[in-house]
Order: C-alpha cells, then structure tokens, then sequence
C-alpha cells in the first residue's frame, strides 16, 4: 500500500506513470486506490485544433533549442461581441499549450481601444486568485497590477510540472464574464495556440 500511495503522487506527471499505477495497483490486487476519496484524477490536456498561422504568427513565437516561448495576449481585444477577452476567446475556447520546463513570457497588452483595464495570471482553476506557478502572473493581478487601454506589462515564469488550468483576467467579474483562456503545460515538443477542438 505504501508503494502504491508513492507511486500515485507520480499520476499527475504523465499518462505513462498512471499507467505504472494502473499496472502496479493491478499487479498487487489492490483495486481501491482508484477510488481513494480525495485522490486526484488523471490529467487529461485539452484537444485543441491549431489556430491559422496568421494568428500565430500575431500572439506566439519561440525558440526550440533555448526552449524559450513568447506569448502576447490582447485584452479587450476589438471585433467580437464579448470584451472580456484575449486575443478575441473567451470562456476558454482559447487553448495555450507550453512544453514543460520551457520558460515562457507573457506580454500582457490591453487592446489601445479597450473599453477597461484588465489583468493576466495563470491560476489553477475558476476564481482563483493566487497564481499557479510562481512568477506567473502581473504583480497584484486583483489589484494595481492591471494595463490600461494601449498599456503593456510582460512577466516571464518557468512551469516545471504537467498542468491544465486556466490564463484568466483577476480583476472582479472578468473571468465570470469569460475573461480566460485554457493553459495547459504537457509533454509537447513545442508550444503552441488552439481552440477547443
Ligand atoms: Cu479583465
């Protein structure tokens, strides 16, 4: 039992681990630690299909030998219904997907006609205020840390482990109102921008 709890820390890493549990718990006949209450499920990342290379080309460059990756995302971008937006998506239908352990920059840019000032974080989940990684997110994204129309601030963070959450607007009512994005960081080999396929 023992080894099977340290083997199911690893879960969350990749598919191929859960397989060893699933492989492991089978192998010794302990079948109930699927269903441990509190245990955390499977990470299952986001199918997503890419976006046109004219919009990627726009909001994502990075360089595969210094694993480096840029990404800029506008706020209150201009041309759909729902301002509370980046990059025009909303309510997650933009997915953000970061090979993990590359290091990646955020320039987080309020359209220059946007009607509000809006913020940027990456957040493990819905209403969540504190960022899921460190470094990643504006300084205060609830509060000061903000951009104002035609204002742009970057920050620049490395994810070291497999993650599937949410780059979300922090200030009050903007991720209610669909202000995020989808960010996931898998085992790809290269970043990349889609939508929920
Ligand atoms: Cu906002």
């Amino acid at each position: 039992m023992q080894t099977t709890l340290a083997l199911r820390r690893f879960q969350v890493n990749s598919i191929g681990a859960a397989l060893v549990v699933v492989l492991a718990t089978t192998a010794s006949g302990c079948t109930g630690a699927a269903t441990q209450p509190g245990s955390p499920p499977p990470l299952a990342t986001v199918a997503a299909s890419p976006l046109a290379p004219t919009q990627v080309s726009q909001w994502l460059s990075f360089d595969a030998a210094a694993k480096t990756a840029t990404f800029t995302m506008v706020a209150d971008a201009q041309g759909v219904d729902n301002r509370y937006n980046f990059n025009g998506y909303s309510h997650g239908s933009l997915v953000i997907t970061v090979p993990r352990g590359w290091m990646v920059t955020v320039h987080c840019n309020d359209d220059p006609l946007a009607a509000y000032a809006h913020s940027c974080a990456v957040v493990s989940g819905a209403e969540s205020k504190t960022s899921a990684f460190p470094g990643a997110s504006l300084p205060d994204p609830t509060g000061s840390g903000y951009v104002s129309a035609g204002e742009s601030k970057s920050f620049t963070f490395t994810p070291g482990a497999p993650f599937v959450g949410r780059f979300a607007c922090l200030l009050i009512g903007h991720e209610a109102a669909g202000m995020w994005a989808t960010f996931q960081v898998s085992n790809a080999s290269q970043p990349s921008l889609g939508t929920r396929a």
